[in-house]
């Protein structure tokens, strides 16, 4: 791929992801192709997130009152805010604001719900669109003006412990998704400088795009009580007391499906993994004048053995050449093509096709065995898919001994450069400004201490710079 974004720009309109036509600036229209794959990942998300969250639907207008409650919060939004000043020709008395995100809409009847220790911890989440007037470059899915895919969670917790393991836990919801999607990442903290707006501290998910470029895919943020004080969200110790609550919130957005397009992709189009592709397996019949009509009639047997397996199979028969069809569905990314011809029945065989390897092979379809070798050649491409991304994801990691170093490193191939660093904010400014790039955040490393490549203090962290999206 040498232009990663002119190949991106065309692979969502070819593959019919989105239309990015709509004459709104940085809002774009889902095709029913991009909804499915949209759809499955959702489905990957709620089946995590169901399990100890519960799901909820706040409304999209929040007062100005309320939004502007919580200062540092409001600060770090207000120049991103869409509002409504009008209902008809009336203009509003109080402007209401389109949800760049729903703290400031949650925690106000956050308040009223929570009453005692018993209600604690409470888990929601929410999948909504929310509107950011972002004025760096617009792009589809990466950044967009509208966020039509933000899952947001919020959890309520009586304790400061509780709320630092709610942080692990949402790392560790995250790590799941992210690996049943193949998407490699890198787990950071925040610079203090560059974290939520009212958060304690913020811990990011990045991934790296083809052409080297991080791009923040995730991300959960210890609210500590900031809010609980704002919003006097309290509740009834054991004791009879009342303490303000401790709070957390995480949220991922259309960016997951940009990269799972991103990473996976190549010269021949999309590469979808099975657990989000809207068609797992094609079969294309292979078609001579002679005994078309047993062929189509065999491959429409397998089709409904493999559906009755739960997959999502379809059955190409329309009446066109196989290897447009191939072209096809190599662009779409289905995972699995199987085609199946007069030979191919006499020898009671199929040809499949990998599209992540581009490789053919024959399985045997004399028995319903096969139903089975199918959906564990579908693992595979799973397994081997995520292998792929992240043998390339680590060799895009790379560390450096000096500041020149690190800048030369990330200008000349990109990715995510690592070095010690102390963790001062002077001083993480002064080093973004010589290696003209981004801190995306620090972890702790094991080894101990070592000096800052900067300022030489001494540091028992490592941080990560790169050219960001
Ligand atoms: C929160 N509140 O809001 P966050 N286009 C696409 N994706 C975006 C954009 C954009 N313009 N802006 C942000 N994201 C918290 C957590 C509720 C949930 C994506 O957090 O502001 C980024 O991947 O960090 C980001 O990590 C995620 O939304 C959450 O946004």
């Amino acid at each position: 791929m040498t232009d990663f974004s002119e190949w991106f720009h065309n692979i969502l309109e070819e593959a019919e992801i989105i239309d990015d036509r709509y004459p709104v600036k940085g809002m774009n229209v889902w095709k029913p192709q991009g909804f499915k794959i949209r759809k499955y990942t959702l489905e990957i998300l709620r089946n995590i997130l169901d399990k100890t969250h519960e799901e909820v639907l706040f409304p999209l207008l929040i007062t100005e009152d309320e939004l502007a409650k919580e200062a540092i919060h409001v600060k770090g939004f207000e120049e991103e805010v869409y509002w409504v000043t009008h209902g008809g020709l009336t203009e509003l008395n109080k402007k209401l604001a389109l949800r760049p995100t729903s703290e400031t809409a949650m925690y106000p009847m956050f308040s009223l719900w929570v009453r005692s220790h018993t209600d604690l911890p409470m888990r929601f989440y929410q999948i909504v669109n929310t509107f950011r007037y972002e004025t760096k470059h617009t792009r589809p899915l990466i950044r967009v003006r509208e966020i039509t895919t933000f899952k947001e969670a919020h959890t309520v917790h009586a304790t400061e412990e509780e709320c630092e393991e709610e942080v692990q836990n949402a790392v560790k919801v995250y790590k799941q998704f992210f690996d049943m999607l193949g998407i490699p990442y890198m787990i950071s903290k925040r610079p203090q400088w560059d974290k939520f707006p009212g958060a304690k501290y913020t811990v990011a998910f990045d991934t790296i795009l083809p052409d080297g470029k991080t791009l923040q895919i995730g991300t959960v943020h210890n609210l500590d009580q900031t809010f609980a004080k704002t919003f006097d969200i309290t509740y009834e110790t054991e004791e009879g007391d009342h303490k303000y609550v401790y709070q957390t919130c995480y949220g991922i957005s259309d960016r997951v499906i940009a990269s799972l397009i991103g990473i996976h992709g190549d010269e021949k189009g999309l590469c979808l993994p099975p657990a989000v592709a809207p068609y797992q397996v094609v079969i294309i019949p292979i078609i001579f004048k002679k005994g078309a009509e047993e062929v189509l009639e065999f491959c429409r047997g397998i089709e409904s053995k493999l559906k009755a397996a739960g997959l999502r199979v379809h059955f190409d028969d329309r009446d066109i050449r196989a290897g447009k069809k191939f072209y096809e569905y190599e662009m779409r990314g289905v995972p699995l093509r199987m085609e199946i011809g007069p030979r191919d029945i006499e020898n009671k065989n199929a040809v499949i096709f990998r599209r992540d390897k581009l490789e053919k092979d024959t399985i045997s379809i004399e028995s319903d065995d096969f139903i089975n070798e199918i959906k564990s050649i579908l693992d595979n491409i799973s397994h081997d898919m995520r292998e792929k991304a992240w043998e390339s994801f680590n060799k895009h990691i790379r560390d450096a001994e000096t500041v020149e170093e690190a800048a030369k490193k990330v200008e000349e191939n990109m990715g995510i450069v690592k070095f010690y660093w102390c963790g001062d904010e002077a001083c993480g400014k002064e080093l973004e400004e010589k290696v003209r790039v981004d801190i995306l955040g620090v972890q702790e490393e094991e080894k101990g201490s070592c000096e800052c490549i900067n300022c030489g203090q001494s540091s028992t962290c490592k941080t990560m710079i790169a050219k960001t999206y």
